[in-house]
């Protein structure tokens, strides 16, 4: 039998792409790991914090899984980067990490810009980026909230708290209520589960507001499985106790795999390619509109000032096709006004002709 378009979709299943950020040993690896339930990404061994950086300064590459979340089959694709430490430059890192998200982009703006598409095209655009705070039970670091502020114009940034069995149950609680306080203070845009009070229903209403107010997610990642009255857990195990994965009472992995996997899939879809994606294309266009003009050539353009972007560039165009237009009405008139002469002028001379004729014409 013929696979139908719908068969393949359902073999393929919905496309997502998640990405990972964070200091290095936060537990992104792990995570993964987790997540997909198969050891999908390696742990890379290093010598020291600072060789991490150095040694991870590698070309950041994608690996694909197919997953099923509530009967929905996933093709997933990881996007793991560069983990920084802490006392070096860590710009060159910051810097891979946003251009990555940017090509993904360029990438489709090419693909649409052309007459034929290519039909192998890939959609890299990265929907969402868990940026993994490290468990200090401190205020968030300058270098996390400087990351944090640069990923969000370009992707969905959902932060979460790595190893967070580290913490105390309480030391826990007063460390996420200082993180959202400092995301807030610095105006840090990160994904925080939208509704609308009037036009979603009280389920969608309830569900996001739970998940906001777990901001950041503290997660426990385990590759091990351990038995726990007779059932096969995934849990770390300590001297004095387990921690578990998958209990709402040690950490909140369950609730953002649903929410990310399922829930919030399409939400975290539809923003990125309708909101995020299509700021960076007003911008990188009016880029090149001020750069034709070069004139004033804004490297920054600030974000209030995008919406009003296109309407100035068609604004723009208006006002110089209406010039040309007036151009043309004046050189038209114009020539109307030189024949008009030259009509005139002959006219003149023809009737100077015709009298100097009269004048001529009476010999008799
Ligand atoms: N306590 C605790 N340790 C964890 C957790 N997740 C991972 N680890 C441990 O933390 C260390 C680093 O974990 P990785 O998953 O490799 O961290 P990473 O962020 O990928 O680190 P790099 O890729 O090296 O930058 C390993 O020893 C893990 O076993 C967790 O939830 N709790
Ligand atoms: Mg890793």
């Amino acid at each position: 039998m013929p696979i139908t378009p719908r068969r393949r979709n359902k073999v393929k299943g919905v496309q997502f792409t998640l990405m990972v950020v964070g200091a290095s040993g936060t537990g992104r690896t792990t995570f993964v790991n987790t997540l997909c339930d198969s050891p999908v990404l390696s742990h890379a061994t290093y010598d020291s914090p600072e060789n991490a950086a150095i040694q991870t300064s590698i070309a950041i590459k994608p690996v694909t899984v197919d997953l099923e979340e509530e009967g929905v089959r996933i093709s997933l694709t990881i996007v793991d980067t560069p983990g920084f430490g802490d006392n070096i430059d860590n710009e060159h890192s910051f810097q891979e990490i946003v251009n990555y998200l940017e090509r993904q982009y360029d990438d489709i703006l090419a693909e649409q810009s052309r007459i034929k598409r290519n039909p192998k095209f890939k959609d890299n655009r990265v929907h969402a980026c868990l940026y993994f705070i490290p468990p200090t039970g401190h205020a968030l670091r300058e270098m996390d909230i400087e990351l944090m502020k640069r990923l969000s114009p370009r992707v969905n940034v959902i932060p979460v708290i790595g190893r967070a069995d580290s913490l105390t149950k309480n030391e826990l609680k007063a460390f996420k209520k200082r993180t959202i306080e400092d995301i807030e203070h610095y105006d840090i845009p990160v994904y925080n589960f939208p509704y609308d009070i009037e036009e979603d229903d009280e389920e969608t209403i309830q569900d996001n507001m739970e998940l906001r107010a777990m901001l950041p997610f503290s997660i426990i990642g385990s590759e091990e499985v351990v038995e726990i009255d007779g059932e096969a857990v995934r849990a770390r195990v300590y001297p004095w106790g387990i921690a578990e994965v998958d209990d709402p009472e040690h950490s909140d992995f369950q609730r953002l795999r649903g929410a990310i996997l399922g829930s919030h899939l399409n939400d975290l879809k539809s923003l990125t390619e309708d909101v995020l994606y299509e700021t960076y294309r007003t911008e990188k266009l009016s880029r090149s509109v001020h750069a034709n003009n070069s004139s004033s050539r804004h490297s920054q353009i600030l974000p209030e000032e995008l919406a009003n972007q296109s309407v100035r560039i068609k604004e723009e165009q208006l006002r110089r096709e209406e010039e040309k237009l007036r151009e043309i009405e004046l050189r038209v008139q114009r020539e109307i006004n030189e024949r008009r002469q030259e009509l005139m002028a002959k006219e003149e001379s023809l009737r100077n002709l015709e009298s100097r004729l009269a004048g001529q014409g009476s010999p008799y």
